[in-house]
């Protein structure tokens, strides 16, 4: 086989580093020095594409690249003919509107007439028909948050992190109208070679992605309480079990979920155990 599949990827913005991270960590080297467009992987058959994240929808649509790393955003704004095939759980944001802190807001309705201004026509324009308001929108490409202090709209409709830079621009989030995360986009038409070659990173992403949402845990137990023990933390198949030297007691190693950590390790210590290690996981395959 010698197929090789195209990845597209932002070429610099905040979608860069993670997604690049998410290709390291599945052992896929590959140079990518300032600057450069295109690059291969000198272990692996990808070649990547570097692009702004505007274009990444309609290049994997169109086939120049058969796969994309985008955030839901511009993928849903861009309207594509794409194939997700995994969300990624980084770059997460929101769109949300947004008006000036002085103003009092009751619901959807005040936006009745009034001017938004967004870089998000589609997704804004969608949102207000569902919701019976008709207002006037106002496409900017950037500095989203500067319209109502200039006078151009009355409210804005824009990407939400922290929140912090509507609250240096005096405005107040009212309305969240969609939640996004970055996510891995595939043409809708690849033979099975290039099908073969995605089964195999996504594969790898998943091992990744599960190794980072559980942990690696090791504790001392006393032997009357290891059934209680092994019930908070049954692991993958069931924990190993090993004698420690002083007598009547266990090591028990397992895996938990990130998510039940705390909790779990409450519960863990309530039934006995002690000198508890939680490690992180690189990859993990069930
Ligand atoms: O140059 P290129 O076109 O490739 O990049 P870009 O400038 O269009 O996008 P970029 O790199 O800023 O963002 C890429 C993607 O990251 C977006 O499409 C979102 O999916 C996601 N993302 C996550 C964000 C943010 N967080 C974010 N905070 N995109 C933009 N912002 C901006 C937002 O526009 C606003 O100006 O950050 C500001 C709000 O942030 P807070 O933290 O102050 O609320
Ligand atoms: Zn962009």
């Amino acid at each position: 086989m010698n197929s090789i599949i195209r990845i597209a990827v932002q070429k610099s913005g905040r979608l860069s580093d993670d997604s690049l991270s998410l290709i390291k960590e599945c052992g896929i080297k590959f140079y990518n020095g300032t600057g450069k467009l295109k690059s291969t992987s000198t272990n692996f058959p990808i070649e990547f594409l570097f692009l702004r994240d505007d274009d990444i929808p309609g290049y994997v649509a169109d086939g120049v690249a058969d796969l994309g790393i985008v955030g839901e955003n511009e993928l849903v704004e861009k309207d594509k003919d794409v194939n997700v095939l995994k969300k990624l759980g980084f770059s997460k944001c929101r769109l949300s509107l947004a008006i000036p802190k002085s103003e009092s807001y009751t619901n959807i309705h005040y936006f009745q007439g009034k001017n938004i201004a967004t870089s998000y026509p589609k997704i804004l324009g969608d949102y207000l028909e569902t919701q019976n308001v008709h207002a006037e929108i106002h496409e900017i490409s950037g500095s989203v948050e500067i319209a109502p202090s200039i006078g151009l709209a009355e409210g804005i409709c824009d990407i939400v992190s922290s929140g912090s830079t509507l609250m240096m621009n005096g405005l107040k989030e009212v309305e969240t109208i969609f939640k996004s995360e970055a996510v891995l986009i595939s043409n809708k038409k690849l033979d099975a070679e290039k099908l073969e070659i995605v089964d195999k990173l996504l594969f790898r992403i998943n091992a990744v992605q599960k190794g980072k949402s559980n942990k690696y845990v090791l504790l001392n137990a006393p032997n009357d309480s290891l059934d209680k023990i092994i019930s908070l933390i049954p692991g993958m198949r069931s924990p190993t079990i090993l004698p420690l030297a002083q007598e009547g007691w266990s090591s028990v190693h397992s895996v938990i979920a990130e998510d039940q950590f705390w909790e779990n390790i409450e519960e863990l210590r309530a039934a006995g155990a002690e000198g508890i290690l939680v490690v992180p996981i690189e990859k993990m395959v069930v």
